[in-house]
């Protein structure tokens, strides 16, 4: 029989919202842990469309689809990410920076924080350095944290910090940073904090930041 977690990946790449939720709850039932779901079953189609959008397989209305029914996967999980939530760790304000309308890995750390004790408010899409700054004033955030999934948006990461610094609110937030094109030593050329590129770092990248710590994640580790 054909393994569920790929039946979930096939649905996906269908674009098969009610097929993907069928298979998604069935997985949930047969006890498959939300960190296999999401790493058997939902990032492989997305790195598959990736390839084959750059060789012109695939269009942008397939990936849209297709982006439908791996969020229509996430509304499943996300009620059980967040019942496993004890009690609330700090506060983080999330977004996709301006020019990028890319989320669905930002909805998963978003998730992520959410079910491990964080209160997440998220700004969403093509966010201006202006409404992140608000935002900042506005909640008071422990945690600011950026995603983009563009060669040309991630830049966009480095006017977000340099606004803050203008605005004299870069001290008042740990900023963390993450999206496929991010890397560890752009992280640190732009100022931020910490970096990590999966959905399980970002937890432990987050915990760092509230804690402190100068883990892995941080951009500031000595030597
Ligand atoms: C789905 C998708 C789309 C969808 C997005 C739908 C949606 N709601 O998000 C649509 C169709 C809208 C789209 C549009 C475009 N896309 Co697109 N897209 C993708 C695709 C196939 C998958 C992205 C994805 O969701 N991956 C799965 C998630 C789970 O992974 P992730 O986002 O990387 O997130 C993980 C980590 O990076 C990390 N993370 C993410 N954010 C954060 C934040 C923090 C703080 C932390 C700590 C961690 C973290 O954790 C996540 C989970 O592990 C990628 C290919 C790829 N392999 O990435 C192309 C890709 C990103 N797109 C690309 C392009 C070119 C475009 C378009 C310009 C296409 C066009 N010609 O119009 C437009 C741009 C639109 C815009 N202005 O943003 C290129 C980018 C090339 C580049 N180097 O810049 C890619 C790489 C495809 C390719 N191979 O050419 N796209």
């Amino acid at each position: 029989m054909e393994d569920i977690l790929e039946q979930i990946q096939k649905g996906i790449l269908k674009g098969d919202t009610k097929y993907v939720i069928d298979r998604t709850e069935l997985s949930l039932r047969y006890g498959i842990s939300i960190e296999e779901i999401m790493r058997d079953a939902l990032f492989p189609p997305m790195k598959l469309m990736g390839e084959q959008l750059r060789t012109q397989e695939i269009f942008i209305p397939e990936v849209l689809k297709a982006s439908r029914a791996m969020h229509a996967a996430l509304y499943v999980l996300r009620p059980i990410i967040s019942h496993s939530s004890t009690s609330m760790k700090g506060l983080v304000v999330i977004g996709t920076v301006a020019g990028d309308l890319h989320d669905i890995g930002k909805n998963m750390v978003a998730m992520m924080l959410t079910g491990h004790g964080y209160t997440v408010v998220d700004l969403g899409i093509d966010v201006t350095k202006e409404q992140f700054a608000e935002a900042v004033m506005e909640y008071k955030p422990n945690i600011l944290a950026l995603s983009a999934l563009l060669t040309t948006t991630i830049l966009e990461m480095q006017n977000v910090i340099e606004y803050l610094e203008s605005c004299g609110l870069r001290d008042q937030v740990k900023i963390t940073v993450g999206g496929a094109p991010v890397t560890m030593d752009f992280a640190r050329e732009i100022g931020a904090d910490a970096y990590s590129d999966t959905v399980f770092d970002a937890l432990e990248a987050v915990d760092d930041l509230m804690a402190g710590r100068m883990g892995k994640y941080s951009t500031n580790t000595i030597g």
